[in-house]
């Protein structure tokens, strides 16, 4: 079976999808892309090889020659899409965040619900990334003993006028707020930021960086840093340290150059370069499951939990409080 997907938003990474779609995975093919930027989605369109532009989005969504629905329009747009996916009973693949309000990711829950069976899953991408994976390999198998504290770093080289500083929480961290719930198999109760000195890298609306330092329900300490103007690349890391040892993420395996008297590596400029094979991996799974039937990876469940920590987030930017964040009881659907 090819799976005939409908593409909800052409930019950066809808068109790198489309791309992944066209030449890497299989299974699939793109039949149909959206945006209200017309020009970009013909331009998508062709760059898919025989895809046609819907005339908007709920047509893309409802049409007879899509079988499943890829969001990757702007994060306040994603609960409505993906809401029109479910209604339609189409499996949905929606890049981060699910939604930002915890309100609207939770329409999504009871509407997944309502239908019956999983249709939805959350671009968590980070869940496919080798390093992660051996991450959570060694936590679960006891390999530090009981996690104490993670340390993590999130930093993009630079990034545009649009972004905001709610952002460096809802589209950002997100990424590090997922990443621990999994590694850690824990909830997270509550965010606090604080705000260093700012870089002079940066448009004056933006608060750049930013400390979070979340808690989770077993008393698990996470300090991250987001610093979305950093200059020298696209950087991530993750340490977590237990009882009796410490695990870190691996640098991508670049080649290491000794050269006037110099030893290095190089550093990723982008996400798309760092998580290539996340990114393949993740959505190969994906249409794996929906030729399947049945629905896998990070769950709309994920995507509440998520989007309510970076509204909590929100909350604490704005305060300086430390905010608890308090989730809905998490429904038997999602067990
Ligand atoms: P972008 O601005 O380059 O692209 C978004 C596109 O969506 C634009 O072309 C815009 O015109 C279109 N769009 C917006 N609202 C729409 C609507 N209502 N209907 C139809 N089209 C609409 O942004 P991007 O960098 O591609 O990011 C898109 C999403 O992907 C964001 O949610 C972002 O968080 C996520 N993302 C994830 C990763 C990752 O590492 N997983 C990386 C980049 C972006
Ligand atoms: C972007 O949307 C992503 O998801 C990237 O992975 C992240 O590094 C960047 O900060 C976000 O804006």
């Amino acid at each position: 079976m090819t799976v005939r997907i409908g593409v909800v938003g052409t930019g950066a990474i809808g068109r790198e999808h489309i791309e992944r779609l066209t030449r890497t995975i299989s299974g699939a093919r793109v039949s149909a892309v959206a945006d209200i930027d017309a020009a970009l989605a013909e331009k998508a369109a062709a760059a898919a090889g025989g895809a046609r532009v819907a005339a908007d989005v709920p047509e893309l969504i409802t049409a007879d020659d899509v079988d499943a629905v890829l969001v990757t329009s702007w994060h306040a747009a994603h609960a409505e899409h993906v809401l029109a996916a479910v209604a339609a009973g189409k499996p949905v693949l929606c890049e981060k965040p699910l939604a930002t309000t915890a309100d609207d990711a939770l329409r999504v829950l009871a509407a997944e619900e309502a239908h019956g069976r999983r249709l939805v899953q959350v671009g968590f991408m980070r869940r496919f990334d080798p390093g992660y994976r051996e991450l959570r390999r060694v936590i679960a198998g006891g390999g530090i003993g009981r996690p104490l504290m993670m340390h993590c770093a999130h930093r993009n080289r630079t990034q545009g006028e649009r972004y905001t500083t709610e952002m460096a929480a809802q589209d950002t961290a997100v990424h590090e707020i997922d990443a621990a719930r999994w590694l850690l198999g824990e909830e997270i109760v509550s965010a606090q930021v604080i705000m260093p000195r700012a870089t002079d890298h940066r448009f004056p609306h933006l608060r750049d960086p930013q400390f979070m330092l979340f808690e989770t329900a077993g008393g698990v300490r996470i300090d991250l840093e987001v610093f979305v103007n950093c200059q020298y690349g696209y950087d991530i890391r993750c340490e977590t340290v237990g009882e009796t040892g410490l695990v870190r993420l691996p640098d991508p395996a670049r080649a290491e150059i000794r050269s006037a008297g110099r030893v290095g590596t190089e550093i990723d400029q982008e996400w798309g370069g760092r998580f290539a094979e996340a990114f393949d991996v993740e959505v190969q799974a994906w249409v794996d499951s929906v030729a399947d039937g049945a629905a896998t990876g990070p769950s709309a469940w994920d995507g509440y939990a998520a989007t309510a920590v970076a509204a909590a987030t929100v909350e604490a930017q704005r305060t300086g409080a430390v905010v608890d964040v308090n989730l809905a009881p998490r429904p038997a659907f999602y067990a």
